[in-house]
């Protein structure tokens, strides 16, 4: 254990009683509703969401990354910073990797998310930069570029994410590129996709038999006039075009503002191609802010319609959930803390709906009643819940005060030195 458990223990004793209370008193509340608490309790529980690797290091922006203290140096380290947020929150039981960033050797690797009890999620691939010794850039594209040997390359990178993946136990692949364009005219938008559609049928046909393929698509940045894979429908033809074990990745942050998201996920549940979530939150654009931080009913109404799915158990509905943002001026293992509750807390909300009511309604058309039955599940303080899971589990009530007091930071700060360069949590 990274934190001691007894530090963790006598946490949980201060906090202990009024939990008892408040889960005794929201569970006669819900009782009366005909919910379970403890049903509900229990689903929490089983509920997990990946850390992704860089997540624990200072984020920036492109003007600039104020870098925080004993930020991890390499890959054991974000193993370890990630240990910590599993031990407090229980939520967070699976790392994903981003290659080359966090580039080992494969029996180090496993052995250390042994030790540490992780295990690995989904592997990403980086072909949005070059790395140092790089025989062709990417900075006109990479499974898209009009240079087939460039194509070649970027290809090889992700065939090589899926060797190590193979050797640490991960099933599945992550691609997601940067390539665009910044001017009119500059691509043909045609040839451009044909171009990444044959690259990504390449890699696919490598795909281990029990693995799956995620695209994830991103309207704009780094290219900001044209993006190959921009929206859901050219990620969903990707999927249809590449085969059975290829699905879409949604990543909350990567739409226009104001895109109804809960609906696109509803679509590609319908038609068999959700492959899984990148959790974050933003004001204007992209995916810099915590989960949940924003618009808190946005994601309960993602969850709603996972949930859904998961309850009329719609054929091939298995998505992989992940947090993926960016923290700039935050203790990144507290905000992914935060976060892997916000998400916790979404889904907990959306297992409080009353599915027959709602169905009810929206066949009799009662669009007010339907509506309110969303927000009476929204509006419920299922924090008791989370709080009895984690503490059952050999978590911490609160797992913020706990890491506060634990002075894990200060502690590991003494022998990482603060570094400036880029590197984890940028994108
Ligand atoms: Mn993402």
């Amino acid at each position: 254990m990274m934190i001691e458990t007894s530090l963790v223990t006598r946490e949980n004793e201060t906090r202990s009683n009024s939990l008892k209370r408040d889960y005794e008193a929201l569970g006669e509340r819900l009782d009366r509703q005909g919910i379970a608490i403890d049903t509900i309790k229990g689903k929490v529980a089983a509920y997990g969401v990946a850390v992704p690797s860089w997540g624990v290091g200072t984020g920036g922006t492109r003007f600039a990354r104020f870098p925080g203290k004993g930020e991890p140096r390499n890959i054991f380290d974000k193993l370890e910073d990630c240990a910590v947020i599993q031990q407090l929150t229980r939520a967070t039981p699976s790392v994903s990797l981003h290659i080359p960033w966090d580039k080992a050797d494969p029996s180090d690797l496993k052995a250390k998310a042994g030790a540490l009890g992780l295990g690995f999620d989904a592997m990403n691939s980086n072909t949005f930069q070059d790395q140092d010794g790089q025989a062709l850039s990417y900075k006109f594209g990479s499974l898209s570029h009009t240079d087939a040997a460039t194509r070649r390359q970027a290809i090889e990178h992700n065939l090589e994410c899926i060797e190590l993946g193979r050797a640490i136990g991960s099933r599945a692949l992550t691609i997601w590129v940067g390539d665009g364009s910044n001017f009119p005219g500059q691509s043909h938008f045609t040839r451009q996709f044909e171009h990444y559609l044959d690259s990504a049928r390449t890699i696919y046909a490598q795909l281990p038999d029990d693995w799956r393929l995620f695209t994830e698509h991103k309207m704009y940045e780094p290219a900001f006039y044209s993006t190959v894979v921009q929206d859901w429908g050219t990620n969903y033809l990707i999927a249809k075009e590449l085969g059975d074990r290829a699905y879409c990745l949604v990543d909350l942050g990567h739409h226009a503002p104001n895109v109804n998201i809960e609906m696109i996920v509803a679509r590609l549940v319908q038609f068999g191609k959700l492959g899984g979530f990148h959790f974050n939150d933003s004001k204007y654009g992209d995916d810099d802010l915590d989960t949940g931080s924003i618009d808190p009913y946005r994601l309960f109404l993602v969850f709603n319609e996972l949930v859904d799915a998961e309850t009329r158990r719609a054929p091939g509905f298995d998505p992989a959930h992940m947090l993926d943002q960016s923290h700039n001026v935050t203790d990144p293992i507290e905000s992914l803390m935060v976060s892997a509750m916000e998400v916790q807390r979404a889904y907990a909300q959306a297992l409080l709906v009353d599915r027959k009511a709602l169905e009810g309604f929206q066949q009799d058309n009662d669009a007010l009643m339907a509506t309110t039955t969303l927000k009476t599940a929204f509006r419920t303080d299922v924090e008791p819940i989370l709080a009895m899971a984690r503490l059952e589990s050999g978590g911490a009530i609160d797992p913020v005060a706990a890491y506060r007091a634990s002075g894990y930071r200060n502690k590991v700060a003494d022998i990482r030195p603060e570094v400036s360069g880029a590197g984890g949590g940028i994108v």
